[in-house]
């Protein structure tokens, strides 16, 4: 548990660590927030069908990462990725129209919470079957290496994941064929409504990815410059050619696995305690102690809040796909919809 010095550490190292390009971070932080706070809202209002995973307190990962990333590098996401999504670039309106099933969304709206794809910021995709978007993160990396390419792929993983039989097929390929990807582990002490260690055996996610003898790094995944370290040393790396690399980042799920998840399994006061080490809370302790103005911070805050009401209103003003549409753009394997 982090104390209260916690939230102003310094810089993790001797990475430039400039207040403006944390700012950025903390700008995107803040609108992965809102737009999970209204994504259980499209849900409690029966905007959304389906489950909605949402990433509130995992937010430093995704940002940590994606910030380090290229346009042209490419992610694979899973279950719990809008966070994922935005901080890969994703446009917020677009991803919310697609959460209400509405012409416009990243997929057409025919996708959902847990298919938001978009090609043209490297956004593969979501996946709700676990471990899966491992082996295709890996075929993507391997596509990459094939065609000698100059761009590496990320793929973000859950703690409970690590105990399905992709996740090993997915790192010993990529161990194999020395492939340019990054395996992120964001590992929030939770699969579902289950504590992952007593369901996992072993020394944990790092362990594992060692015994393929691909390096892992682990870091406090609520601590935005330890994240944002870690994933700048591992890219690098991948991109000097040294093969995949491991990033394990203990964070912590503040809200339920899903929007109707009522958190009964949890010890009481278990979610409060864990509130204090929030990562945008901790980050914006840090820009206000390194020269960013209140009013700046504040105003941040205020703006990602805006530009999300402003895609919820456009998303419930789209309209609905024509249902004559239902089986174009979706892949068809000649099953018997056509009669
Ligand atoms: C193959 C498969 N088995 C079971 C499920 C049901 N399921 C959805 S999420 C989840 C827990 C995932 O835990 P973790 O990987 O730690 O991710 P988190 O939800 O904590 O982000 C389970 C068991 C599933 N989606 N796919
Ligand atoms: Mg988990």
């Amino acid at each position: 548990m982090a104390t209260k010095k916690a939230k102003s550490a310094a810089p993790a190292g001797d990475r430039a660590n400039a207040p403006q390009r944390i700012l950025g971070m903390f700008k995107t932080m803040c609108l992965i927030r809102e737009f999970e706070e209204a994504a259980h809202q499209s849900y409690v209002d029966g905007f959304s069908a389906g489950s909605i995973h949402q990433s509130i307190g995992q937010e430093a990962v995704a940002v940590g990462v994606c910030t380090n990333m290229r346009p042209t590098d490419m992610i694979h996401s899973n279950h719990r990725g809008h966070g994922h999504a935005i901080a890969k670039g994703a446009d917020v309106t677009a991803m919310m129209k697609e959460l209400f099933g509405r012409v416009g969304g990243t997929s057409g709206g025919k996708g959902g919470s847990m298919h938001i794809a978009d090609f043209s910021v490297g956004m593969l995709g979501a996946n709700g079957i676990l471990a899966d978007g491992v082996t295709m993160g890996v075929g993507a990396a391997q596509a990459v290496s094939i065609k000698g390419e100059d761009r590496i792929v990320g793929v973000f993983v859950g703690d409970g994941t690590t105990n399905r039989g992709p996740f090993y097929e997915g790192l010993n390929w990529a161990k194999v064929y020395h492939l340019p990807l990054l395996i992120i582990c964001e590992d929030n002490g939770y699969a579902s409504s289950t504590v992952t260690k007593v369901i996992t055996a072993g020394g944990g996610p790092a362990v594992r990815a060692r015994a393929f003898d691909i390096p892992a790094v682990t870091v406090d995944g609520n601590d935005l410059l330890a994240v944002d370290q870690a994933a700048g040393e591992l890219i690098a790396k991948i991109r000097n050619g040294e093969g995949p690399q491991f990033l394990h980042a203990l964070t912590y799920r503040n809200k339920g696995h899903i929007s109707r998840d009522q958190l009964k399994y949890r010890a009481p006061g278990e979610t409060e305690e864990k509130w204090k080490t929030e990562p945008i809370g901790r980050i914006e302790s840090w820009l206000a102690e390194n020269g960013i103005p209140a009013a700046e911070l504040s105003g941040a805050r205020a703006e990602a809040k805006a530009r999300i009401a402003a895609a919820w209103e456009a998303a419930k003003a789209a309209p609905h796909p024509d249902p004559k549409n239902a089986f174009t753009d979706i892949q068809d394997n000649g099953a018997p919809h056509h009669g």
